[in-house]
């Protein structure tokens, strides 16, 4: 591999990821300075497949979000999806019954996993999110809860006026089950001010993950790429990251989030480039070398790139998903849904093997329509 690097400065960092020695800030800024982007593909393909072997992992899910009405509507400039109040055109609310039917047909689909966020509701109380895991949890013990970014609950902490250790133990108690890695956005503080005023900060979003990993309630993790941030503050990001899962290990896998302009503050800029996505692959599997999966978010990098970065150093193709709305909202092109049959031809003509798992990453094994995950 080494007479195949075009980039001089590729070879120290080859030589860590040989020995697998962690690489520094600085690395981390050489690679994404790089232009041998098949040196970094190759050497993230390197960690990958050191970690997840040939396996590419996916689940069928649903995305149900309950509403997109947020008190930081006119916040985050990057957003297409809030609205202020009810009465905005394509503002949604999903009362608790509204959320079971759509849950209930999720269900008879054969979905493990209901992934559900919303906007920072300026009434919803607490209550409502109890209620709603507490009756999924009673109706469909089965599949798994993701609910919720870090953001949210620290709103919802407020709102109920509980602390956030006390917030997350109730949402635990009433059926939470895995915390979704949205609303981390960039942590360095001057963009993250620029681009999300008045949001929770960087060290915020951190420290409610910290306390959720401390109740045994584990996350993802995400960075929303390609806006207004500079290459230092992404491998900041990673490096803040890889800390944390250095002290909880209660991450499981890491999305890079692809930024979509259109319909935001932010829509003068152009959306990031397939070789931008495929970096922010590559780096984040060399970075982070304390997470075992990286995802290539097909909703957001696009069907063809996530079939791509799977050589690039991903490992996961996230799900079925059904019913995306934050991108979408944002100008994506992508479907609204991916089938099973699909996902394992895009899988099985990298030449690998489609895994499907359940949010924990066990393998699911299904026969005569009934399924259940074989715990490792
Ligand atoms: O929190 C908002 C981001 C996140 C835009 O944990 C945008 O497995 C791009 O977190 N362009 C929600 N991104 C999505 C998310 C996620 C998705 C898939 C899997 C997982 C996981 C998490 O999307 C938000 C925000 O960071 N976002 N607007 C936009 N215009
Ligand atoms: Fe609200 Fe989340 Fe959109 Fe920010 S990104 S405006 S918190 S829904």
């Amino acid at each position: 591999m080494k007479n195949l690097i075009t980039d001089a400065n590729l070879h120290k960092i080859l030589e860590k990821i040989e020995s697998s020695e962690r690489l520094s800030f600085e690395d981390g800024v050489t690679l994404y300075n790089s232009d041998d982007i098949l040196t970094v593909g190759r050497m993230a393909n390197i960690v990958r497949e050191r970690k997840n072997g040939n396996k590419v992992y996916y689940n069928i899910n649903q995305h149900i979000d309950y509403s997109n009405i947020c008190i930081l509507h006119a916040r985050c400039h990057f957003c297409a999806y809030a609205r202020k109040n009810i009465r905005e055109y394509g503002a949604f609310e999903l009362n608790i019954e509204a959320f079971l039917e759509k849950a209930k047909y999720a269900q008879k689909n054969g979905c493990t996993e209901i992934h559900s966020v919303g906007g920072l509701h300026p009434a919803l109380p607490l209550e409502y999110y109890l209620e709603l895991l507490h009756r999924l949890k009673e109706m469909m013990p089965q599949v798994q809860l993701k609910f919720l970014t870090a953001v949210e609950i620290h709103h919802l902490a407020r709102l109920a006026k509980l602390s956030v250790r006390e917030t997350l133990f109730k949402l635990k108690e009433a059926g939470l089950d895995f915390i979704p890695g949205g609303g981390a956005e960039i942590f360095a503080e001057e963009t993250r001010k620029r681009v999300c005023p008045g949001k929770l900060s960087g060290e915020g979003w951190l420290d409610v993950m910290r306390q959720a990993h401390q109740l045994g309630i584990r996350s993802n993790a995400t960075m929303l790429y390609g806006h207004i941030e500079t290459i230092e503050d992404r491998v900041d990001h990673l490096v803040r990251l890889r800390e944390l899962q250095d002290e909880t290990g209660g991450f499981m896998a890491f999305v890079p989030l692809a930024f979509h302009p259109a319909n935001t503050r932010m829509s003068h800029l152009s959306e990031p480039t397939g070789l931008t996505i495929l970096k922010n692959i590559a780096v984040s599997r060399l970075m982070l070398d304390n997470f075992d999966h990286i995802k290539a978010y097909w909703v957001m990098s696009g069907v063809k790139l996530a079939q791509i970065a799977l050589s690039f150093g991903a490992d996961d193709m996230h799900g079925t998903v059904t019913e995306e709305k934050i991108t979408h909202a944002a100008g994506a092109e992508t479907p609204n849904a991916l089938s099973v049959k699909e996902i394992v031809r895009l899988v099985k003509e990298t030449g690998r093997v489609p895994v499907e798992r359940d949010t924990f990453y066990n393998d699911i094994v299904r026969e005569n329509g009934i399924w259940h995950a074989k715990i490792a």
